[in-house]
């Protein structure tokens, strides 16, 4: 590999613990999991598959939006504020969106955001709810105040993620077209916009590995956190479901996508970097699931810290270096 270069603002305060002496793995957890408990609201059962960005207010350097099931099992988005990344102030009330064609901006349900900085603008997109689940997309500038777009896709899809610049000139994102249940298969799809509005030319990514050879991802995969741009192309950590014998167990893993044509795969990981095995990602709601949705990055040192649901019930940490993150996806390369 030829120096590599990893691309973003330098973030020197992010979270951040060394791997622990005895451990191997190249992705080892937060010795503070799970960072957001399930009843870190007064009316919240869960919250979990949540997003995190660089963000400085006042005495705060992050935010977020936070997946927060209340006690009915109603599914919401809910901003918050961090200073060091690890503890949370998460408002008790759900965003409000605002700005949009009324027939779109009928809240139904909302889940599992992520969140870019595009320019001076922070983009939302998440699982919404219109006639099934599809994007939505909005935008902010202070998390305060969230201005809805247009559902980016028809019903019905799920994990649509921004890539944080335009590529050819476009917006560009990947999603995984779906069905209205807990959907047994999916592929992840590449679409590009001039807009943030009109959506197309969508090109196949990639599909569930075979599982004779990585089955941890064989029955459906989905684009996990904003894809991290490096000199050896695009870093995509993604989540892979394996369909067990006792129901989808959720892990995750990496891909290198191509700089210019992100539809085209470079390597991908037949190795997780992190699969369910501590009790907070194995008990819960939805046991056995490790859902990533946002990264912190230090471009200057390396490390990555990666924000993912744990069993549909808490928010973990995990954190590896980026270049052994790119070796590993190369040296467990399945493609
Ligand atoms: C998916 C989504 C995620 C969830 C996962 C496991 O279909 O609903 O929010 O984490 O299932 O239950």
């Amino acid at each position: 590999m030829d120096k590599l270069r990893i691309i973003g603002d330098a973030l020197p305060g992010m979270p951040w613990e060394e791997r622990p002496a005895a451990s191997r793995e190249i992705m080892w957890r937060c010795s503070a999991n799970p960072i957001v408990g399930r009843d870190a609201l007064s009316t919240s059962n869960s919250i979990f598959n949540s997003a995190v960005v660089p963000f400085k207010q006042g005495r705060y350097n992050y935010a977020g939006v936070f997946r927060c099931d209340d006690t009915n099992i109603r599914m919401r988005l809910h901003a918050g504020f961090s200073v060091d990344g690890l503890k949370w102030d998460i408002d008790e009330e759900d965003i409000r969106l605002e700005g949009a064609d009324p027939e779109v901006g009928q809240w139904v349900y909302g889940y599992d955001p992520r969140v870019v900085r595009i320019g001076d603008k922070y983009y939302v997109t998440w699982c919404n709810g219109y006639h099934g689940p599809t994007i939505g997309v909005a935008w902010t500038a202070d998390f305060r105040t969230f201005h809805q777009l247009e559902n980016a896709f028809l019903p019905y899809n799920r994990n649509g993620v921004l890539f944080p610049r335009k590529i050819g000139g476009r917006f560009a994102m990947l999603s995984r077209p779906s069905d209205t249940g807990h959907t047994p298969f999916g592929d992840i799809f590449y679409s590009e916009s001039p807009d943030l509005e009109f959506w197309g030319r969508h090109r196949h990514v990639m599909a569930p590995a075979a599982f004779e050879k990585s089955a941890w991802q064989c029955t459906k995969i989905g684009a996990g956190p904003v894809p991290i741009e490096t000199s050896e192309g695009w870093l995509l950590i993604y989540h892979g479901v394996h369909g067990t014998c006792n129901g989808f167990v959720y892990a995750f893993g990496s891909a290198l996508l191509d700089l210019d044509r992100p539809w085209k795969v470079l390597a991908r990981s037949g190795a997780y970097l992190l699969s369910p095995r501590e009790s907070y990602e194995c008990m819960g709601d939805v046991p056995n699931v490790a859902f990533p949705c946002a990264t912190l990055h230090d471009p200057a040192t390396g490390r990555l810290a990666v924000y993912y649901g744990c069993a549909d019930t808490v928010v973990g940490l995990a954190f590896g270096r980026i270049p052994e993150i790119i070796e590993f996806t190369r040296r467990t390369n399945i493609l």
